[in-house]
């Protein structure tokens, strides 16, 4: 009784700072479970852009180059009205945003809308849940994404921090390619001709190419650092083609993020992104005060094939260096020596070195396992076609597919449509869940092998469904790294490897404790890896190589996941607005 007693004998004054302690945690709480509605207008309009000499009616996002920055919470809703002022059809992809229940808001033309004609508009409503870091938005129709792209920034909830020190400024660095004619020009003549599509004429930082090139040097770039501070650059790579090495004279760069998931941190000199991958990395002032390239060029996996051998710049430049104008004397900035366009091993290293941050839970009981081929092909030329529309290798057509099968889109509705409806004919579920052929995938692949069957083919995938994928490169015409993006979801990259994946020893590579989460996997060149998700959210998904010259080719295939039990697993219904064929 005494000790009671004495607990209430307790001032006064204690109680109410416990009152106020309590009032200012659910204050917090509150703060933090106060996510935002934001709203936005993006209308995609022929542009004047003037690059390397010449001025050409480039397709952008309210008239920028690249597109606005979206910066938002983990936990807010983006309301993005989409109007389409242009002359091509357009779709707006939300780059590793989950969509969960919102498949509708997802992007892709033909698979979960059909696209935004000239004059039409569509409203992109969706939550981001439970994602932090970089991602990036893009056009997922033709080959607009060229120039119709911007970086998607998702900083903590209020209230909450990031898993290291706070930086003391926040840069995006898109990484593009930018090509001296239109673009669509460009994909056209390659379908019509079968031969692959012009390389690009240069790379870019944040739309410019820098002082390499000709017409450039006035505007290139410049990234602002002062001596002793810690910046974050949430570097991307929004490039139609190309993967890319990264790298900044004289500094190391510490990675702390990819694909919106955090990762143990790693220092390192060199970054490769493929298209649609994402990498946040703490840079530090530790340099004496002056100005220091930032530049990107090709990484090339494939065998004699022409590429872009040129290389974009920004500029470091210390807050307190000497000011060349000035002084009036040109201080060349301080050049990166950046890898071999084909230093396959420093890809290797840099990609094995990505860790989650802290132990994840991966799936251990399969229930779908999966093994899809991925490569190009060549379609032997119909005999009613002329030879100037069979200017691929020895008068055939390039093509390229997922388990020998090369996807068609549809083109009178979309496949989540067509899903949700049960509208038939307009795709098929036979996706195969192995390659309807054993072969020696990375070795000397027989020529009969060469051409896939085209189809609309989807993959059935029950709600909740735990899901291993064996990615597996072919030689097939030459073997290459392919950067695969699942829409949708994140997945565990839990091993990769060279030449066959082989399920007796392989399986012992796998990481089961701290795997890296991403949205892209660029797949070894003559190798493969291996991914793992849970199927958690009902709707039609496109995997698909993110090098679009590949997509146009057929290097895709969509998941149907069904609804589970009850609404919160349940898609939601379409929105009213929604683009009609
Ligand atoms: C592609 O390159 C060829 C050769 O340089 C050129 O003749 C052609 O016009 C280019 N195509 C486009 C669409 O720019
Ligand atoms: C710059 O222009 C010159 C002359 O037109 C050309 O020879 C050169 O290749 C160009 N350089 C680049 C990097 O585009
Ligand atoms: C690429 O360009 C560099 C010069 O920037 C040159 O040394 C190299 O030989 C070129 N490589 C190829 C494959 O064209
Ligand atoms: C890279 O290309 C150069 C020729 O440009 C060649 O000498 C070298 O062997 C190649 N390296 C690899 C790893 O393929
Ligand atoms: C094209 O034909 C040549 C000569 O017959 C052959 O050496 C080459 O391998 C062929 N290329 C392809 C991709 O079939
Ligand atoms: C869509 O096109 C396909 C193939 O061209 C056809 O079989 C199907 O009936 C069409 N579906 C609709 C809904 O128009
Ligand atoms: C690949 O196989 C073909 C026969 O299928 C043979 O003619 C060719 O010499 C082989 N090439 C190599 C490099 O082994
Ligand atoms: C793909 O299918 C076609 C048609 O059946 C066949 O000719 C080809 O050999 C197959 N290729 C592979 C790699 O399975
Ligand atoms: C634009 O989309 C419509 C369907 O909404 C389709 O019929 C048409 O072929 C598309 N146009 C082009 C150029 O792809
Ligand atoms: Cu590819």
């Amino acid at each position: 009784m005494e000790s009671l007693n004495s607990i209430f004998a307790t001032t006064r004054c204690s109680l109410l700072v416990l009152a106020l302690w309590f009032l200012f945690v659910s204050a917090l709480h509150c703060f933090a479970a106060d996510a935002k509605t934001q709203h936005h207008e993006f209308v995609v309009q022929a542009t004047p852009v003037k690059r390397l000499c010449k001025t050409h009616n480039t397709i952008t996002v309210n008239g920028q180059f690249p597109g606005p920055t979206l910066e938002a919470n983990n936990g807010d809703t983006l309301v993005v009205k989409v109007t389409n002022k242009a002359r091509y059809n357009v779709t707006i992809h939300w780059h590793g945003i989950r969509q969960f229940r919102t498949g509708w808001a997802d992007g892709p033309e033909f698979v979960t809308q059909c696209p935004i004609r000239p004059g039409g508009s569509y409203t992109y409503r969706f939550t981001i849940e439970g994602q932090e870091g970089t991602l990036w938005w893009h056009a997922h129709s033709s080959w607009l994404r060229a120039t119709v792209y911007g970086a998607l920034i998702i900083r903590p909830r209020e209230g909450d921090s990031y898993p290291f020190t706070k930086p003391k400024r926040e840069t995006p660095i898109l990484l593009g390619e930018w090509w001296d004619s239109n673009p669509i020009d460009v994909l056209r003549q390659s379908i019509r001709t079968g031969a692959a599509p012009n390389v690009s004429d240069a790379y870019t930082i944040n739309g410019q190419p820098g002082d390499l090139y000709n017409c450039s040097s006035k505007d290139t770039v410049i990234v602002p650092i002062d001596s002793g501070e810690t910046n974050l650059l949430r570097v991307i790579n929004s490039a139609l083609n190309q993967p890319l090495f990264f790298k900044i004279a004289n500094h190391k760069l510490t990675v702390v993020g990819a694909d919106a998931s955090y990762t143990k941190p790693f220092t390192t000199s060199v970054l490769m992104l493929s298209p649609g991958q994402t990498t946040d990395v703490l840079i530090t002032g530790d340099q004496p005060p002056s100005h220091y390239y930032i530049a990107a060029r090709a990484y090339v996996s494939t065998q004699n094939a022409p590429f872009d051998n040129t290389t974009t710049t920004a500029i470091l430049e210390y807050k307190s260096a000497p000011c060349p104008s000035k002084k009036g004397v040109s201080i060349k900035p301080v050049m990166p020596t950046l890898p071999a366009f084909n230093d396959t091993a420093t890809v290797t290293a840099f990609s094995k070195s990505f860790k989650s941050l802290n132990k994840v839970v991966v799936p251990t009981e399969i229930d779908e396992n999966l093994f899809f081929t991925i490569g190009l092909g060549l379609n032997n030329c119909p005999k009613n076609f002329r030879s100037r529309r069979c200017q691929g290798p020895n008068g055939t057509r390039f093509t390229s597919s997922m388990n020998n099968v090369s996807f068609v889109f549809p083109n009178n509705l979309s496949i989540l449509q067509a899903y949700k409806q049960g509208i038939p004919g307009v795709f098929t579920t036979d996706f195969p869940a192995n390659p309807p052929l054993k072969f020696d995938y990375t070795g000397n692949v027989s020529r009969s092998l060469f051409q896939p069957v085209r189809g609309t083919k989807c993959y059935k995938l029950r709600y909740g469904s735990r899901v291993q994928i064996v990615l597996q490169d072919t030689s097939i015409v030459t073997p290459e790294n392919h950067p695969i993006h699942l829409h949708g979801y994140d997945f565990y990259i839990i091993a990769e490897g060279f030449g066959n994946f082989n399920p007796n020893t392989d399986t012992k590579k796998f990481n089961l404790v701290d795997p890296p989460m991403r949205n892209t996997v660029a797949v070894p060149t003559n190798g493969w890896a291996v991914i793992r998700f849970i199927a958690d959210n009902p709707g039609a998904w496109i995997m698909h190589c993110h090098l679009d010259v590949h997509i146009s080719w057929g290097l895709a295939m969509v998941f149907l996941v069904d609804n589970g039990v009850g609404e919160m697993q349940t898609i939601e219904p379409p929105p009213a607005d929604l683009p009609i064929c």
